[in-house]
């Protein structure tokens, strides 16, 4: 406890320090002035960023790495729409984070001053908590409760208003403790429950997702999975909770999803779904599972009793955090699964059949096999390797022929969120420098958050970027040519030269465009990125007619085409 007077923002640092920051990510603004002053004398990296929405994915992509929360300093208005895509991310997908916005001084409060925003309703819907810290002396408490909203239950975005004539002021006021997250455990008799389940099953299958996983409950859900031979499917963008080469792994629950999956998940007398929401993403719109109820016997394993049964109405419902609930069924007694012992099986084998090269590509169909370029990077680099991506038909190259490692090997948005993958890319370098990070962005999702690359630049973060540049926003295109065949519109883009681009910031740049020439290319750029620590860049330069691994946009258009008639 320290009784010497402190300023408002070197309270802030402090109490940072106690919960175990090390990084924060940001944009200065002079709304915020005291609290840079404090990080001037701490050991907290500040990692300054060249647009917040780059700061708050940075951060995001932190949260989701590490299980602490990702810290964002960003200044007032401008400064905190700009990094709204972060927060309603970790919303989305359950990662601990907190941003600071420094805010108007309370003397000029409810003006509508300079760039005033009331924090509270703009950010309502997006964050798990949102307040002002409106006196010094109790930014402790304040930062201590932050720390454990963002953290407990179903992690998410904690966003903090911090008037800057708060910041200055001259308080002395005592610390508080850690935070220590805390989740749930499930009820031995819903284990027991969830046995007799199991026992009674035909045709189950684990589905896992979902945030508050570490490597311990990963392991142990590996282990109860192969003591009961269960098939396991990961949902939407959490494909690395299971390590996809394990001969039980059969496949993703998400978008363009193996019809064969699909059909399992339809079909299956018990679905232990542990961990996701069970959004619309990974239920393919409410089908494959049906809300409320769905067809299929369904145990939901959540770490909020607020997401139990507000779509799905569970059988069981156990709220519980992932290591508390693995924990529990590591050490269930299997049953007899003789039942469905061949099904994992099957399963993988149709899986294999769904990663097998497709027929665009066949005979080399085209100048540029994507799927060749995969299985090109997956033989290049280290199994721990981290792929990163935002959102785009290009992405579908790494989560269906990609086959993940062991947690955390995947960062992804489940929100969706365009512009995520570079940005994401760069925090994974920052935080784990020893491994291989590899970024996966179309050439509309490199142009959203491509500014970042002087940060990686900047902080030597040797992330390896392939830009997939097929000349327009193709899923937009896609959808399109599925809807209004034949009628493009708002969806073409004319590209700076993007291997030109990364040069200019620092970085390597090449452009690709033979199959061929991608291996050597990425040798390059490994070797590139661990020489220097500086970022390289390939940019794949293809016809974007094809879109997808199962079709091109000139078959969609005909089948719309024809429909229509
Ligand atoms: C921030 C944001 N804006 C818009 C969208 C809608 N959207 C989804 S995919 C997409 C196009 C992606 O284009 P690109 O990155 O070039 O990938 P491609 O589909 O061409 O492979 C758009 C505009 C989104 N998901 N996120
Ligand atoms: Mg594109």
């Amino acid at each position: 406890m320290t009784h010497l007077s402190r300023s408002g923002g070197q309270i802030l640092v402090d109490a940072l320090r106690i919960h175990g920051v090390d990084t924060a990510f940001g944009v200065p603004g002079e709304s915020y002035l005291d609290v840079l002053n404090a990080l001037h004398d701490s050991n907290i990296e500040f990692i300054i960023n060249r647009q917040e929405g780059g700061a708050a994915f940075m951060a995001e992509a932190y949260g989701k790495m590490t299980g602490k929360p990702g810290i964002c300093f960003v200044t007032r208005g401008p400064g905190a729409t700009n990094a709204a895509i972060g927060v309603h991310t970790a919303y989305q997908d359950s990662t601990p984070m907190i941003l600071f916005i420094g805010q108007v001084g309370l003397d000029f409060m409810d003006r509508e001053a300079f760039q005033e925003i009331d924090y509270r309703r703009m950010y309502g819907q997006m964050a798990k908590w949102v307040t002002q810290i409106d006196r010094a002396e109790r930014i402790p408490e304040y930062i201590a409760r932050a720390f454990q909203i963002a953290t407990s239950g179903r992690p998410g975005p904690v966003v903090l208003a911090l008037p800057e004539d708060m910041l200055i002021e001259m308080k002395a006021v005592a610390d508080t403790g850690a935070y220590q997250a805390v989740q749930a455990s499930p009820a031995a008799a819903q284990i027991d429950q969830l046995r007799t389940m199991l026992a009674a099953a035909k045709r189950p299958l684990l589905l896992l997702g979902g945030a508050t996983w570490n490597a311990q409950a990963c392991s142990d859900v590996k282990r109860f999975a192969e003591a009961n031979r269960l098939p396991v499917a990961c949902a939407f963008r959490f494909q690395d909770l299971f390590d996809n080469a394990h001969p039980q792994y059969i496949g993703d629950v998400g978008i363009g999803i193996n019809p064969k999956l699909a059909a399992r998940v339809r079909e299956a007398d018990l679905i232990i779904a542990f961990g996701p929401r069970l959004g619309e993403m990974t239920t393919s719109g409410y089908s494959l599972i049906e809300a409320p109820l769905p067809r299929q016997r369904l145990v939901h394993i959540h770490p909020d009793p607020q997401e139990l049964g507000s779509v799905y109405q569970a059988e069981l419902m156990i709220a519980s955090g992932a290591p508390q609930g693995a924990g529990m069924l590591a050490h269930m007694d299997p049953v007899d699964s003789s039942a469905w012992a061949g099904s994992a099986n099957q399963a993988r084998a149709e899986l294999a059949a769904w990663q097998q090269q497709p027929p665009i590509f066949q005979d080399g169909a085209a100048p540029l096999d994507l799927w060749q370029l995969v299985r090109d990077l997956q033989a290049a680099v280290p199994a721990d390797t981290i792929i990163t991506n935002g959102a785009g038909n290009y992405a579908t190259w790494a989560h269906r022929f990609y086959s993940y490692g062991p947690m955390r090997t995947q960062l992804a948005p489940t929100s969706g969120a365009m512009g995520y993958g570079v940005p994401a890319g760069i925090a994974a370098k920052i935080v784990d420098p020893a491994r291989t990070v590899v970024t996966f962005a179309g050439d509309g999702e490199f142009m959203m958050n491509g500014q970042e690359l002087a940060t990686a630049v900047q902080y030597r973060a040797g992330v390896i970027i392939i830009v997939f540049n097929n000349g327009m926003f193709g899923t937009i295109r896609m959808h399109q040519e599925k809807n209004y065949p034949g009628r493009v519109s708002g969806t073409g883009l004319h590209n700076p030269d993007f291997a030109a681009l990364a040069v200019a910031y620092g970085a390597s740049g090449e452009v690709v465009e033979t199959t061929a020439a991608f291996a050597p290319a990425l040798a390059r750029a490994l070797e590139h990125t661990r020489s220097t620590s500086l970022p390289a860049l390939i940019e794949l330069r293809y016809d974007g007619n094809l879109i997808t691994p199962g079709a091109t946009l000139d078959a969609i258009r005909a089948a719309a085409q024809k429909a229509q008639q």
